[in-house]
């Protein structure tokens, strides 16, 4: 039974790890981050910095950054160099929100807690504040100190192949298209896959090419990534149905109402828990090279699994 003896070592060094002190100290790095790598509210024009700032700092769980982190450390590396890397991972998936809850797309008016961002600056401004935000993620990315194995060429088209038409681009576009068709689980997956676990998958490799990782560490990372990625989509269309919109900071029931297909509505909300359960399983499965290195990815996984909002 090969599985066992891996989890077992998890749930070891998980007694160890403090998360919320983890995600704390991860938060408050990216936040100070931003601050230094962003122009100020003020610079004119100042509207749109305003937008940038308003959705940036809305209170957002900052998981992509944590995960981005937490792989650095992984792979030998430091909070420090990594802050650019998970902030530019941040302002792609920051801007992909804004325009998420766009009236063209998901209409929302709800987002981490507060009013969305069209809600507030308006459309015009709203789509500006996303294309801002994509723009400087890859500002970022080009002035972040590159490790010697991944100049800056190749950290730009990893962050540039998982936001593009390829990966999130393509998953959103299938989502739409989506919307009050029967798809099945592999036309589901492929959805999640692109629209979430991209990008997912992006923080930990370039956590980790912010460490100088071996090719090795690298591939362990995009595995780890890639089935934590669809269970947190997994996670998150159960939530949808099982939590409300308080809780959430979210319009919760969308995906009913927006007759999407989902993980609890293709195979009900139990075998979507079960489902959820075995994708973390592979992610932990994955981090058995990094020993007790991977303690922080570990404890998010855990969380990722756990979490009820
Ligand atoms: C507009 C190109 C484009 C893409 C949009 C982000 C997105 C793709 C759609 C939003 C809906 C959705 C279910 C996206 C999947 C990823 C996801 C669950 C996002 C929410 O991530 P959290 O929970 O959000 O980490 P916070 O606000 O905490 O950062």
């Amino acid at each position: 039974m090969p599985s066992q003896p891996r989890l077992r070592a998890i749930s070891k060094s998980e007694k160890t790890f403090d998360l919320s002190a983890y995600l704390e100290r991860t938060t408050a790095a990216v936040n100070t981050g931003f601050e230094r790598l962003l122009p100020k509210a003020a610079t004119k024009p100042s509207t749109i910095h305003t937008a940038m700032r308003y959705s940036l700092f809305a209170g957002g769980k900052r998981l992509r950054p944590a995960l981005c982190i937490a792989a650095a450390e992984a792979c030998g590396g430091n909070l420090e160099d990594a802050v650019p890397y998970a902030c530019a991972v941040e302002c792609i998936h920051t801007y992909s929100l804004i325009h998420d809850d766009l009236p063209a797309m998901d209409n929302d008016d709800f987002r981490r807690g507060k009013p969305t961002n069209h809600k507030v600056f308006g459309e015009g401004i709203a789509i500006l504040a996303g294309d801002g935000l994509l723009t400087q993620a890859f500002e970022i990315l080009a002035e972040a100190k590159a490790a010697k194995r991944y100049p800056h060429n190749i950290t730009v088209l990893e962050l540039a192949k998982a936001s593009g038409s390829l990966q999130l681009i393509a998953g959103q576009v299938a989502d739409l298209e989506g919307e009050g068709k029967k798809l099945d689980e592999k036309e589901l997956r492929y959805i999640h896959e692109r629209k979430t676990s991209a990008l997912l998958t992006c923080s930990t490799r370039l956590g980790g090419m912010s460490a100088n990782c071996t090719s090795a560490q690298l591939e362990a990372l995009t595995d780890f990534g890639y089935h934590v990625g669809l269970a947190f989509q997994v996670i998150d269309d159960i939530l949808d149905v099982t939590q409300s919109s308080e809780q959430l900071g979210k319009t919760a029931g969308k995906d009913v109402a927006a007759q999407k297909a989902t993980y609890p509505s293709i195979v009900g909300l139990e075998n979507s828990r079960q489902i959820a359960k075995k994708l973390t399983g592979k992610a932990f499965a994955a981090l058995v090279p990094f020993r007790a290195k991977a303690v922080a990815l570990e404890g998010l996984a855990k969380y990722l699994l756990e979490r009820d909002r």
